[in-house]
């Protein structure tokens, strides 16, 4: 079967959310036709956009995939309801799980429903500094190398967590 290397950013800031993140891992893993290749540390940050929320804890997976973009879509959103996401309020809320296809291969995906790589994924730190961790020789889509995209960013507001075990 062809299969693809997709990064997926996993997010969440409402109930245990260092536990979530480490049970999402294994959601990816226990998806058909997918493997968990490796995922970076865990880490606290700030909120972006609205601030009137809790702080998040961020990481990023790698995952060997057979699915097609918009199935591994639909999947990762069932798994966000499995998880007891609760869509109301206002945009860009707090959430128990949130997971975005980052990368999925070298494939540019712009449909209604999903945007492949992920906007703004090179401005945001809680999502820069894990990747890096996990592709410290990624090439960005924009042909610069990841190093370059993370020496940017502002770090603060954002702190790798312990691993618990
Ligand atoms: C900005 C606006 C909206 C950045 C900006 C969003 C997360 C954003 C978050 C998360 C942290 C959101 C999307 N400028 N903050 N804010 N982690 N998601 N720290 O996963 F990301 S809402
Ligand atoms: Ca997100
Ligand atoms: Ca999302």
């Amino acid at each position: 079967m062809h299969k693809e290397h997709v990064y997926i950013g996993v997010g969440s800031n409402l109930g245990d959310s260092y536990e979530t993140v480490r049970e999402a891992f294994d959601a990816l893993n226990e998806l058909p036709y997918t493997r968990l290749l490796t995922s970076s540390s865990l880490y606290s940050s700030k909120p972006m956009g609205p601030q009137n929320q809790p702080d998040y804890v961020n990481a990023v997976s790698l995952i060997e995939t057979g699915l097609e973009p918009e199935e591994l879509l639909t999947l990762l959103q069932d798994i966000e309801l499995n998880f007891g996401r609760e869509r109301k309020g206002e945009r860009w809320g707090a959430r128990t799980l949130d997971l975005d296809i980052l990368m999925f291969g070298s494939k540019q995906i712009s449909t209604e429903t999903l945007t492949v790589p992920h906007i703004g994924m090179a401005q945001r730190e809680f999502v820069m500094v894990p990747l890096f961790e996990i592709a410290q020789t990624m090439v960005m889509p924009d042909g610069k190398p990841i190093s370059q995209w993370v020496a940017k960013c502002s770090l603060d507001g954002l702190k790798r967590l312990r691993p618990s075990n």
